[in-house]
């Protein structure tokens, strides 16, 4: 196709089968293109010593069939189909370490609000996606900034739900960011307390403790947040969740962000003010490096978090 700032693979899931790649098309009216109608993941696969491996896929199923339910959309797919698929679409492209971007969406039927007469679409794409900030950002850690826009109230747009809609907010925080000058930013909720990034969970490191907010629906649960926390217990650190007003922010000894794309990021300024010795901290290093360890299979996965392509 076109140039793209990223590398295109062959073939995508569509429904049951396999699509080439420029054949992945929506009508302009579809509901999904007009309202922002379509629920999404995003999975990571890692090379491991035994083949590929995805990270954590059984749990990105159950938020893109948790996010399906929440906008009423019904896929034509079981959870063991969909987990299938996306071994499927990594193998059948002869990916290794690539990103995947199960997608479900209202398609072209329905012109107006009412979604009800458009048709559910299940899409997989996926691609080689390296470090989402950077190389450096993972090793030296990022400039951000508090966003002046804030992440919506409860009861807007459920945030429990991954849905493209929900991301025209997150356009707003990452444009302005990155015109001024910052690689990011970290949203507040409407209560005015630190809600999360503009892609990605937040957690700050005090005292040797860390530190991640309530999950207060602002924010999206997110599955490497989750796993963050799984790991920095069994490496034995002691770890809250708690109210986090802006000012910790800047008084913290260390803050990470967590995502799939953005694994784990360390912030070394908000708003130009240095966060503890201004590049990626202790603490927020051993995660990383835990999260390594294990995402490409080199520990002994105790939580079951790898699904393995050849087994
Ligand atoms: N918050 C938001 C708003 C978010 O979009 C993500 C993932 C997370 C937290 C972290 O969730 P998890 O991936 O389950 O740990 N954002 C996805 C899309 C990023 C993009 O720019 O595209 C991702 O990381 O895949």
């Amino acid at each position: 196709m076109g140039a793209v700032g990223f590398d295109e693979s062959e073939w995508i899931w569509k429904n049951g089968e396999m699509i080439p790649w420029a054949d992945a098309q929506l009508h302009l009216l579809s509901t999904a293109v007009q309202f922002g109608t379509s629920v999404f993941e995003g999975v990571r696969t890692y090379e491991t010593p035994n083949g590929p491996a995805i990270f954590r896929l059984d749990s990105h199923i159950r938020r893109l069939l948790d996010s399906a339910k929440i906008y009423r959309m019904v896929p034509d797919f079981t959870p063991e189909q969909l987990a299938e698929a996306c071994k499927e679409v990594v193998r059948k492209n002869e990916l290794t370490s690539c990103y995947i971007r199960p997608m479900v969406l209202r398609g072209y039927g329905a012109v107006g609000i009412n979604p009800f007469d458009s048709p559910i679409v299940t899409f997989i794409p996926a691609w080689p996606w390296g470090a989402y900030l950077g190389e450096d950002a993972l090793k030296n850690g990022v400039d951000v900034c508090v966003s002046s826009w804030l992440r919506a109230h409860p009861n807007t747009y459920p945030q429990r739900a991954k849905a493209g809609g929900h991301y025209l907010s997150a356009q707003l925080m990452k444009m302005e960011a990155l015109e001024n000058g910052y690689v990011d930013a970290i949203a507040l909720a409407p209560t005015g307390l630190v809600s999360e990034g503009s892609g990605m969970n937040l957690f700050l490191v005090r005292n040797g403790v860390i530190i991640s907010p309530f999950l207060d629906g602002t924010s999206l649960e997110g599955i490497t947040r989750d796993s963050i926390i799984l790991m920095a217990n069994d490496l034995g650190y002691e770890v809250r969740e708690q109210d986090i007003p802006r000012e910790s922010l800047y008084t913290a000894d260390e803050l990470f962000f967590t995502g799939t794309a953005a694994e784990v990021t360390p912030v070394r300024s908000v708003d130009r003010i240095t966060i503890g010795s201004g590049t990626a901290g202790p603490v927020s290093l051993a995660l990383q490096k835990h999260f390594w360890e294990t995402v490409r299979g080199e520990n002994d996965d105790p939580h079951g978090f790898l699904t393995y392509l050849d087994g």
